[in-house]
């Protein structure tokens, strides 16, 4: 074991960056390289956590460490503490406890910047601390699930998050997810995969698991169309049939049956399998299944629990009403192969929130009476990303980083400037960045790009071309909007608070509407199979529920109601920073870094915790709190004449305090940075020789 607890007990030498001498971009690359250099990956920016991704295992994360921070005493400040994910951590569940006030801690950074993985040992910290219940086990075994089949691998990262998750109260009872990228089940692009559990699946089964969902031998897993059209199967340092048995043993640790197992397994055979379904126009307007390919409608009717007639029938043509009759019109080659990949990804997708569901549902029966009102959630989304081909799923994850950036910018800055202004305090305005800026060249709301694309959804003759022209004729004089003319007609960029990212609109209509043809749904639902059935009753539901809402418009709402959350409670925030874009340990970029300071706030958030007041208290709190130090005061309720803001003055004066620490607010009172920890040093020295003096009176009566 490399840990030692001494280099955890002294916070070392610039642990936090609003303490550096010169407060300036290449002091703090320096002081970031430095630390990160000597495997010290964590740094504070006044209340907020940096963290650089170290792409190796460090030694700081063991339970002598956990142990470290979890004996800190709940008063005791923080800051005498090396910065931490455990730190975060236990502050925000000693905060919990200590106010009964709910908590939240927003994760974030680009794609590959280590938000899953610091999510996840903030919650192995949180169960052990919460712990004695033995339901830790079963709690983070949800994890292993939920990244097998909501994680993949993209060019920035080899286990990338393609869902956004909120975990509630740590033991996952009130997990929320969002948006998973369902297009990726049938495409990926060149270099990347697909979720990581095919290939588990595939590589993993036993012969007789293979027999049961009719699957080839490992060594032809690109036989799967699904599999083999990003010409990447393999992810380095990753052994997928030994990640399968992980799974399995996870699945059971949370309470999926032994034979929803096998269901669940036998719907991930079938996407694969009708991803080989392949098509031969009849003429124009019509296709029927391939021959060659019968064989892979075979397999998935089997899998399915439908009948092979059916499933053609279901892919080939399309049952409607017209004119108050029922008929059956054909589909043509493009209307096939999106009716097909539309049934695997709805499937896919259906099924990943069935798993969550289960997981959570699950998780809140272990933890059963112990959950309370107040709650502690970790956040952790997919992060900002642009590829060389950038569409409606891009679009959406950049959208809610560029929420989660506003939260932080209000939070931090507009808020504090508020809280200031009304408790009367001057106090330089700090400038920053907030990625709202120019909002008022912005056109009015309701012209946002989804919500153009949701008008253009509902327009008869709307397609991607039109779309991307209304773009350019609305947004074309913002200042974030540009619209490429060199490049294919439906390309437009956006400047993001994180840099440009350049979209093409194709399928963006379709992506949108998600519909899936009801024909899909009512063969599913006279499936054989358990689930089949139970995951097609959850599709109905879902059309319904959702009626004429578009997947923009849904996901709008989720994160205007996720943001409602987060405001309800107190908020700790840390920031994951790439040091690299290869993946690779050792390497520090400075650009990179300096890019990511700069984007997400970091170096405004320095800036403004050493030009402000961070720690404050109510006058009356401070006041009971401290008035035992001023004896002649006396025991019970203030004399009269005498005001809580009376005793802050007196004890400001007693202590000596210098004028230039702290400011009166008309509420409260602001101390600069680390003064309360001198002021309760002080106090408890008192206390301590205020003890000393009474027992040894008492042992002097004996
Ligand atoms: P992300 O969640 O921020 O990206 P991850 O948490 O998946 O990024 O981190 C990417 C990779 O970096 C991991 O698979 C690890 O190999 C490595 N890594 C990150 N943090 C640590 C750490 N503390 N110690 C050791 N290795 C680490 V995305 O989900 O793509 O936005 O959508
Ligand atoms: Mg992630």
């Amino acid at each position: 074991m490399y840990f030692t607890s001494v280099s955890l007990c002294v916070p070392l030498p610039c642990s936090d960056l609003t303490h550096l001498s010169y407060l300036n971009e290449p002091g703090i690359l320096h002081v970031l390289r430095h630390r990160y250099g000597g495997d010290t990956v964590y740094t504070t920016a006044g209340p907020v956590l940096v963290a650089v991704n170290p792409f190796k295992a460090v030694p700081l994360y063991g339970p002598e460490a956990a142990r470290h921070y979890s004996r800190r005493g709940s008063e005791e400040a923080a800051d005498s503490y090396e910065p931490h994910v455990f730190l975060t951590a236990d502050q925000a569940y000693k905060q919990m406890v200590a106010l009964n006030q709910s908590q939240s801690v927003l994760i974030t950074g680009e794609s590959g910047a280590g938000k899953t993985e610091s999510t996840k040992k903030m919650m192995k910290y949180l169960a052990a601390l919460a712990g004695g219940t033995g339901m830790e086990d079963r709690v983070l075994q949800t994890n292993p699930i939920l990244e097998a089949f909501g994680n993949a691998k993209t060019i920035h990262n080899n286990n990338s998050s393609r869902f956004g998750k909120l975990i509630g109260n740590i033991c996952g009872a009130l997990t929320h997810t969002y948006l998973l990228e369902k297009s990726r089940v049938a495409h990926q692009q060149a270099g990347e995969r697909s979720y990581h559990i095919f290939y588990q699946l595939c590589r993993g089964a036993s012969d007789e698991e293979r027999q049961l969902y009719l699957l080839p031998p490992a060594a032809d897993l690109a036989s799967f169309a699904y599999l083999s059209g990003s010409g990447c199967t393999t992810i380095a340092d990753m052994d997928d049939a030994a990640e399968f048995g992980r799974v399995k043993r996870a699945l059971a640790a949370v309470g999926i049956a032994p034979e929803q197992q096998r269901g669940l397994f036998a719907l991930l055979a079938a996407v694969l399998w009708l991803g080989n379904v392949r098509f031969a126009a009849l003429h124009e307007d019509a296709v029927e299944v391939e021959a060659g390919s019968m064989g892979a409608v075979g397999a998935a009717a089997a899998l399915l629990g439908c009948g092979e007639a059916a499933l053609v029938a279901a892919l080939t043509t399309r049952r409607m009403l017209a004119g108050g009759e029922r008929i059956t019109r054909e589909l043509n080659m493009e209307a096939a192969l999106d009716n097909r990949d539309a049934l695997a990804k709805a499937i896919y997708a259906t099924l990943f929130k069935w798993l969550v569901e289960q997981a959570r549902i699950n998780a809140a029966l272990a933890v059963g009476k112990q959950q309370s009102e107040t709650t502690l959630s970790i956040l952790d989304i997919y992060g900002f990303e642009q590829f060389q081909e950038n569409s409606f799923e891009q679009l959406c994850i950049n959208y809610a980083n560029e929420r989660l950036q506003q939260q932080f910018s209000k939070h931090m800055f507009r808020l504090e400037q508020e809280v200031y202004e009304s408790e009367g305090i001057d106090w330089a305005h700090v400038e920053f960045t907030d990625n709202q800026a120019g909002r008022k060249a912005r056109p009015p709301a309701g012209v946002g790009i989804l919500s153009m694309l949701d008008e253009e959804c509902m327009m008869p003759r709307g397609s991607d071309a039109t779309f991307a022209a209304k773009l350019q004729q609305h947004h074309g004089g913002h200042p974030r909007f540009a619209y490429n003319t060199k490049a294919p007609a439906a390309d437009f960029t956006v400047q993001h608070y994180a840099g440009p990212v350049t979209y093409s609109a194709a399928k963006f209509l379709d992506k949108n509407r998600d519909t899936l043809s009801k024909d899909l749904v009512a063969l599913l639902q006279a499936s054989s199979a358990p689930l089949v059935q139970r995951l097609a009753a959850e599709m109905e539901r879902g059309q319904e529920r959702r009626g004429s809402q578009t997947v923009g418009a849904r996901f709008r709402d989720q994160l205007r109601d996720l943001i409602q959350r987060l405001d309800a409670t107190a908020l700790h925030f840390v920031r994951c920073i790439k040091p690299n874009s290869q993946q690779v340990a050792g390497a520090f970029g400075a650009p990179l870094v300096l890019h990511q300071l700069r984007c997400c706030g970091v170096l405004e958030v320095a800036r403004i915790a050493r030009a402000g007041y961070p720690t404050r208290h109510l006058h009356h709190e401070f006041a009971a709190r401290y008035k035992v130090l001023l004896p002649e005061l006396g025991p019970g309720p203030l004399p009269p004449g005498i005001s809580a803001l009376d005793v802050c003055r007196q004890l400001l004066a007693h202590f000596d305090v210098d004028a230039s620490q702290y400011r009166i607010g008309r509420t409260r009172l602001f101390f600069r940075a680390g003064m309360l920890g001198q002021l309760e040093d002080a106090a408890a020295r008192m206390q301590r020789s205020a003890l000393c003096i009474q027992s040894t009176w008492r042992m002097a009566r004996c």
